[in-house]
């Protein structure tokens, strides 16, 4: 056979809105943000033909919503056209934020790019130039609507006649638990499928699930929400002449999302906090080399610091600072390299020994001893949340809110409450009208708004 080489990349999501930026937003920085999916796309249909890459798939979620924006899709139809103009085909299939059955406009596209069919899985063959037998087949399925429950998988049948067969589905494997469960299938299925390589989409972040065969999801090309932070992009797939199938990623996004952790420990100041952020940020700026971001800082730890940062208005008041300072800079030097602050959350504790009131028993001791117990047992946490949450739970958005909860959001909860008898009973107890429940509440931009069409409950790292 001959050697060949294929761009995988998936979840575009073109239109995406961006959700959970700042009011404070000057409106460049605004517009870069918006733009970063289609600078991204620009970025993979470059590559693709710089590194004359024989054909483009894409797994699903070009665009964001069912009702496509028509600027996407045009966007997309530029795309399209420049790799025709190329002479590299393109294998899209459609996923559950933009089902077949979705309200798309009448635009005519170039010769080169095949929209997979709803109704069964296609297979077409890929030929070199002069050579008669296939080198491949590429095979792919869309969804005919957003919510699609049945196994796709299971119709993808390799045909015999090719050296190498190339499956495209935008699928849930093994239950992912972050992303709607959508064309289930397990990965043991697609392993004994006979593809050699399973080009998948839906799930946002990079996992190379199997090798040899491959079962792969590149990602999606730009992260839209502080929940999907680092590197996005596409997979280069160099498969040789003996079938061999070499897998590279490669960084597309146009702007990138960040979470920095900061410590207050050893910190005596506001100064020195705000000294602390500040470099951070110019550190990101620094790593960024002039690639925009924006950047959530968890600041936690404990120290003196902490009686300032447990009142709501002076976190929102330092978050304020950095984006005026970033607003300021964009204005003088233009948003190259720009990194704005999405929020700063304050997670701190008062600079106490937490082992020593442990063992100091008491009222505090016993309720610190009932947590850390707590902690470790799921079952009695979630019981203990039921419980005291009951009157929460009866209706309205909170109750939504809080019958969506995971574990990880119980220990976080309990980990606030901790802080919270600590700041009671050890000290501070003037200061609790300053209302600290607001670490409590969701972030902004979470699951409950991030995402768009589909019914899906992905949005972030979500599918
Ligand atoms: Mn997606």
């Amino acid at each position: 056979m001959s050697g060949f080489r294929f761009v995988h990349a998936a979840d575009l999501h073109l239109g995406s809105p961006f959700r959970g930026l700042s009011a404070q937003m000057p409106p460049a920085i605004r517009e870069t943000v918006l733009m970063a999916g289609y600078e991204a796309l620009k970025a993979l249909v470059e590559l693709t033909i710089r590194i004359k890459a024989d054909f483009l798939v894409i797994a699903g979620d070009v665009y964001d919503a069912a009702d496509r924006s028509l600027q996407a899709q045009i966007r997309f139809q530029q795309a399209m056209e420049r790799l025709d103009a190329a002479g590299i085909p393109a294998f899209v299939a459609h996923g559950n934020h933009d089902p077949a059955d979705g309200r798309s406009a009448h635009l005519r596209w170039p010769d080169n790019v095949r929209f997979f069919s709803s109704e069964q899985v296609e297979s077409i063959p890929l030929h070199k130039r002069g050579e008669d037998r296939p080198y491949a087949h590429v095979y792919g399925m869309s969804y005919g609507t957003a919510e699609v429950t049945a196994n796709l998988a299971r119709g993808f049948r390799v045909r015999p006649g090719a050296p190498y067969h190339i499956a495209v589905l935008h699928a849930n494997v093994d239950g992912e638990g972050e992303h709607a469960n959508y064309a289930p299938c397990s990965l043991k299925e697609l392993v004994h499928s006979g593809m050699n390589y399973w080009a998948l989409g839906h799930v946002h972040t990079r996992r190379v699930l199997h090798e040899a065969p491959f079962v792969v999801y590149p990602g999606n090309l730009q992260g839209r929400s502080i929940r999907e932070t680092g590197a996005k992009g596409c997979c280069l797939v160099d498969v040789d002449a003996s079938g061999r199938t070499e897998l590279t990623f490669h960084e597309l996004d146009a702007m990138r999302w960040h979470t920095r952790a900061l410590s207050i420990d050893g910190l005596s100041s506001e100064q020195a906090l705000k000294d602390a952020l500040e470099a951070e940020l110019e550190a990101v700026r620094e790593e960024g080399n002039g690639r925009p971001a924006v950047i959530r800082f968890a600041i936690e730890g404990r120290g003196p610091l902490h009686a300032r940062l447990r009142q709501p208005a002076a976190v929102l008041e330092l978050a304020a600072e950095l984006r005026a300072a970033e607003a300021e800079r964009a204005e003088r030097y233009g948003v190259s390299g720009f990194v704005w602050t999405e929020a700063v959350q304050a997670a701190t504790g008062q600079p106490v020994d937490r082992e020593s009131l442990l063992a100091g028993g008491g009222y505090l001791g016993d309720l610190l001893q009932l947590a850390a117990e707590l902690a470790q047992d799921e079952t009695a946490l979630a019981g203990l949340c039921e419980e005291a949450l009951a009157p929460l739970l009866t209706g309205g958005r909170t109750a939504e809110w809080l019958h969506g909860a995971q574990s990880a959001d119980r220990l976080r909860w309990l980990a606030a409450a901790e802080e919270l008898a600590i700041d009671a009973l050890a000290g501070l107890a003037g200061e609790l009208a300053a209302s600290p429940v607001r670490s409590l509440l969701p972030e902004p931009g979470g699951s409950e708004t991030a995402d768009g069409a589909g019914g899906s409950r992905e949005g972030g790292d979500g599918g």
